[in-house]
């Protein structure tokens, strides 16, 4: 079995690990799959043969043996479902790790997302001065109820998950705007899953990739 899956050619971050192909590569890591790796330029993602794999004409996505997914997400969720060490056996436990799962894409995502969008795409349109405040708080007010629920444990349901994985690589994206800081036990709980190997690992290789495809001078 081979697992082929798609990145930038160049991450725009430069190799931060904010590209989404970290948390598939993390996902493989943990589960130990072997996996290779298909730069994709922007304009490349926009052709007929990637839109093939990814309707939006976007990065990740992930083949194998003649499956073709797109959507971190259910990557993420493909490889936890088929592999031990992401998703726990006990039914229930189960049921909430994938709810875990949901809640980063879904509800813990979108508002941080908004902000990147605002910051970075909307700088200078005359609302966005305005605008950036709003979203922060509801950034906050999300980080604040994550928080709550976390409390002072390791991981938010017993055992770390595809759902941990994914909730911390979600909150990874707003360490430069330091609103992460803010909140202590989130800091600690994304430094937990950093410092796991297989996310080392993840992010290592992402960063030669990056760091290669640069040096190469390949757009
Ligand atoms: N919901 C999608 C979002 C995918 C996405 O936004 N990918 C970015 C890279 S992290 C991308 O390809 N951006 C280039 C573009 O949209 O043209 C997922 O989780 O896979």
């Amino acid at each position: 079995m081979t697992v082929t899956i798609t990145a930038f050619e160049r991450s725009p971050d430069g190799g931060m690990g904010l590209a989404r192909d970290t948390r598939v590569r993390w996902a493989l890591e943990e589960t130990g799959q072997s996996y290779a790796v298909r730069p994709v330029s922007f304009a490349a993602m926009k052709e007929r043969a990637h839109l093939a794999i990814h309707p939006f004409g976007q990065i990740p996505t992930y083949e194998e043996d003649g499956l073709q997914l797109f959507e971190s997400g259910a990557i993420v969720f493909h490889i936890a479902s088929h592999h031990p060490g992401l998703l726990p056996q006990d039914a229930g436990s189960r049921a909430r790790a994938i709810t875990w799962v949901f809640a980063a894409l879904n509800t813990v995502e979108p508002p941080i997302l908004e902000l990147v969008t605002a910051k970075f795409q909307e700088g200078n349109k005359p609302w966005s001065k305005e605008r950036l405040p709003l979203i922060v708080d509801r950034i906050r007010h999300r980080l604040a109820q994550l928080s709550a629920r976390l409390g002072d444990a390791e991981w938010l349901d017993g055992e770390f998950s595809a759902g941990d994985l994914l909730m911390v690589s979600v909150l990874l994206r707003l360490k430069p705007s330091g609103i992460l800081h803010e909140f202590p036990r989130l800091m600690a709980y994304v430094a937990r899953g950093e410092a796991r190997p297989a996310y080392k690992r993840a992010f290592a290789a992402q960063l030669a990739f990056n760091t290669a495809e640069a040096s190469a001078g390949k757009t």
